[in-house]
């Protein structure tokens, strides 16, 4: 690795006839992006030898989305490349956090699903676990947002430009994909013969990303599938004159692997989302199966070396399609098909609200997929038979996979998975107690845990250098390899020294924000302000709307109560899916009341609100390290779990929330008093809604209450009001802000009382930082390898 530098020369000299001296940045850029692909394709070549030798066996992680972030920072951390790679650039007066800069984010994915798929990469590979991640190669991933006059708007995010050095091409291991067409029935020797007549053919490219390990031999693959139209297929039905079937082919094709949709919630119906789960679904499968075959010889050993993790419903189609090829070009019978397919399959499950499954209408699939959906129907039919047989039929109105002409995909995943697991342990209780219990009475022991976990090397080792060398300085244990040695940070929670340096991290960090804020907004923030930070998908349940109330409070109560408060900078980022107009207009009314506030010269010297436009991990990496208080505060019993949570509390955050998904651990790794919880909890919220929740009620007996909602409504968004957002709050808002809120402002006051108290302070957040160490993604990815996928480390 000695010679990396003498590489980048000369791929400079080669490629541009440069010498380093006379590079342009895009040209380092480029040098650096391919060098270090080039490194990691060396030692996946060599590990991957090492894998195939040992015949072990391995993961196959599903998943629509990988939230990847920048992978150039990431690489050259992970193989101790960083600091040789800065001091060879500054001897030629290059910085290499600008040529950091220069790489786009690969934003495939919308949120908390997609990123922590690729923190589990990186986890699983750092720990030397066989793990392959298949997706999407989106043209376009996540939008790029931009706030104009307060309202989103959304631009294309058209990464590969600059994003592409990273890919490797395998043309060798192209995929043909089926769709619409018939399907026929012959019998021959063999029996039933089921044919696929009259197709769509699709091409199936695929593009592979390394994922380094820190610090090991280890680089494991994700894999991202590109359409493209099968020419050779277009150029047979060209000739038979079927010139109109010629160019379907290409229409699909081109539009398949164009765009991540931007929806992290049940956008149902769109024809194209089938295609595109089938798509990559039916290529990943067809490349593992042809693999496995060719390293075995036989598919009677497959579920005993491959596990297939299937990340929320959306790569559900992985099941049938894994039943079709055993079937019908394997020639398996059904039942030892269906024993296969059901040791291979581990489904997490992301979502509690019943109301957000997915779902396909019968109508919609079946053309689209017409094999794919006689074996779903077999599956079901087989199903509700044995429901009968063990006299749980009563109870198939939830748990029948086809229903009202709907196929419900997570029922889908739990008949034909071993192991279903929830994402905290709420949310997982909640699974078998409520949303799933059916299920649960009929495969005990099918249902567990593994709260999530965090890629602490890049939210602490990258993205907080100072904090991070800080903290292996004093603690002198080797946290970033292991956690949970964090913990001895604990040995220092009355070191007056020690919580004034973390203090001065803060506020180092929170002055780089600044800047950054003042550059991107222009709004000059104090870095001696409390800085409250909200990031995260907007969501009526997440309650955006909460903060900006409690903010509308304090401008009354600084205007016309002669409050003077310590100074607070509310910090927002959220992106809000594109079709969805409550979600809109809640950003509106955020960026309404900033405006209102830098307006007023006496409250904007206490309070300021700056939204952060086009809230990606980039930006993350940089507000998380700057924030003093996570705001956590969704309703009880809606986040499944939250990650952003866990990179705010290992950034030294205190969490304000609700006894809500992982939230509900933070609270008892930390204890109860270095945390701030309030509102409802989910048995509360629960009774409430059966009881009849009466918001006009709370509006018009607490005055708290009224002034706030009646101040919303003269608020002006430059020609927009705000009544349809008090309007929902009082009729039928049911996240149910109103009944959190006094608990809520309540809590944000013992807040400012408690950051006054410096010292009390820095102890809640150094207490914070040390008992992080639960949340690493290291210590999820155990879980799943000791308790679900029984997997080895690849020695
Ligand atoms: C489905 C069908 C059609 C269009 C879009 C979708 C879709 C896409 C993305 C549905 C859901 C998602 C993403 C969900 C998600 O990010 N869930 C979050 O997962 C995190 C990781 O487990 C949890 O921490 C969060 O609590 C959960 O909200």
């Amino acid at each position: 690795m000695n010679n990396f530098t003498e590489d980048i020369k000369t791929y400079l000299e080669t490629k541009f006839g440069n010498s380093i001296d006379e590079a342009s940045e895009r040209q380092v850029y480029q040098a650096l992006m391919v060098k270090t692909r080039d490194i990691l394709s060396q030692k996946r070549y060599k590990y991957n030898s090492k894998l195939k030798n040992s015949c072990q066996k391995q993961v196959y992680y599903m998943s629509m989305e990988f939230l990847v972030g920048r992978t150039l920072r990431n690489n050259l951390f992970n193989l101790g490349l960083e600091k040789e790679v800065r001091e060879l650039l500054s001897e030629y007066y290059f910085d290499l956090d600008d040529i950091y800069a220069m790489e786009p984010d690969p934003g495939l994915g919308n949120g908390g699903l997609g990123r922590l798929a690729s923190c589990y990469m990186d986890a699983a590979t750092s720990n030397d676990y066989p793990i392959t991640g298949f997706s999407i190669l989106y043209e376009f991933g996540i939008f790029k947002q931009i706030i104009k006059n307060g309202w989103q708007h959304e631009y294309p995010d058209n990464w590969l430009d600059m994003g592409s050095y990273g890919l490797v091409y395998r043309n060798d291991e192209e995929v043909e994909i089926k769709f619409y067409g018939k399907t026929t029935e012959e019998w021959t020797e063999k029996g039933l013969k089921i044919s696929h007549k009259d197709y769509t053919s699709i091409i199936a490219e695929p593009y592979d990303l390394m994922i380094s390990g820190y610090k090991s031999d280890s680089v494991n693959v994700l894999r991202l599938w590109k359409s493209k139209a099968n020419e050779r297929f277009d150029i047979k039905l060209f000739e038979k004159g079927e010139y109109a079937k010629s160019v379907e082919s290409e229409v699909i094709a081109s539009s398949i692997s164009r765009l991540l949709y931007p929806a992290d919630d049940n956008d149902n119906g769109k024809a194209l989302r089938i295609k595109q789960q089938y798509f990559f679904t039916s290529a990943s499968l067809q490349q593992i199966v042809r693999k496995h075959f060719m390293n075995y010889n036989t598919l009677d050993n497959f579920a005993e070396k491959v596990v297939i993790h299937i990340n929320d419903t959306h790569p559900a189609m992985c099941i049938p399609e894994l039943m079709r090829i055993l079937l019908d070009e394997y020639d398996y019978s059904w039942e030892k098909a269906w024993e296969i397919t059901t040791n291979t399959f581990a489904y997490t499950n992301h979502t509690i609200m019943a109301e957000a499954l997915e779902k396909w209408s019968v109508h919609l699939f079946e053309p689209i997929l017409p094999r794919i959906y006689t074996i779903i129907k077999e599956i079901n039919n087989r199903f509700c038979s044995w429901c009968n047989e063990i006299g749980a039929s009563h109870e198939l109105e939830t748990m029948s996979i086809i229903h009202n002409n709907m196929i419900r995909m997570a029922n889908l995943c739990i008949v034909s998975s071993f192991n279903v697991n929830g994402v905290s342990k709420l949310h997982s209780d909640i699974l078998v107690k409520d949303t799933f219990k059916s299920f649960n009475r009929i495969y005990p022991g099918k249902f567990d845990n593994v709260t999530n976990g965090i890629a602490h090397r890049r939210w602490l080792g990258q993205s907080n250098p100072e904090l991070a060398n800080y903290l292996n300085n004093l603690l002198g244990v080797d946290f970033i390899n292991d956690l949970s040695k964090i913990n001895k940070l604990i040995e220092y929670k009355d070191n007056e020294k020690v919580l004034r340096d973390l203090e001065d991290i803060k506020r180092i960090k929170k002055t780089q924000l600044a800047i950054y804020i003042k550059e991107s907004t222009g709004i000059k923030v104090d870095p001696n302000s409390i800085f409250d930070v909200q990031v995260k998908r907007l969501h009526e349940y997440k309650r955006q709307l909460l903060n900006a109330l409690h903010i509308v409070y304090l401008y009354r109560e600084i205007k016309f109560n002669g409050l003077r408060p310590f100074p607070r900078t509310f910090i927002f980022g959220a992106k809000a899916s594109s079709g969805y107009v409550m979600a809109k207009n809640i950003i509106k009314l955020i960026c309404s009341i900033s405006e209102m506030i830098e307006a007023d010269p006496l409250v904007r010297d206490y309070i300021k609100v700056v939204f952060l436009e086009d809230y990606r991990v980039t930006l993350a990496e940089m507000i998380i390290p700057a924030a003093n208080i996570s705001e956590q505060i969704s309703q009880a019993g809606k986040e499944a779990s939250g990650t952003g949570n866990m990179k705010l509390m290992l950034n030294g955050a205190i969490t304000l929330g609700t006894m809500d998904g992982a939230n509900v651990e933070i609270h008892n790794a930390v204890g109860d008093e270095n945390i701030f919880i309030f509102g409802l909890t989910t048995p509360e919220v629960n009774s409430l809604a059966l009881n009849g929740y009466n918001p006009r009620e709370l509006y018009l007996n607490i005055p708290e209450i009224k002034d706030t909602l009646d101040f919303i409504r003269i608020i002006d968004g430059n020609g927009t009001n705000f009544n349809n957002i008090v309007d929902y709050l009082i009729n039928n808002d049911p996240y149910m802000c109103l009944a959190d809120f006094i608990s809520y402002i309540e809590s944000q006051k013992n807040i400012e009382k408690t950051y006054t108290n410096r010292a009390k302070w820095n102890k809640m957040s150094l207490v914070n930082i040390a008992k992080s160490g639960i949340f690493s993604a290291d210590r999820a990815v155990e879980e799943y390898v000791n308790n679900i996928w029984k997997i080895n480390k690849v020695r």
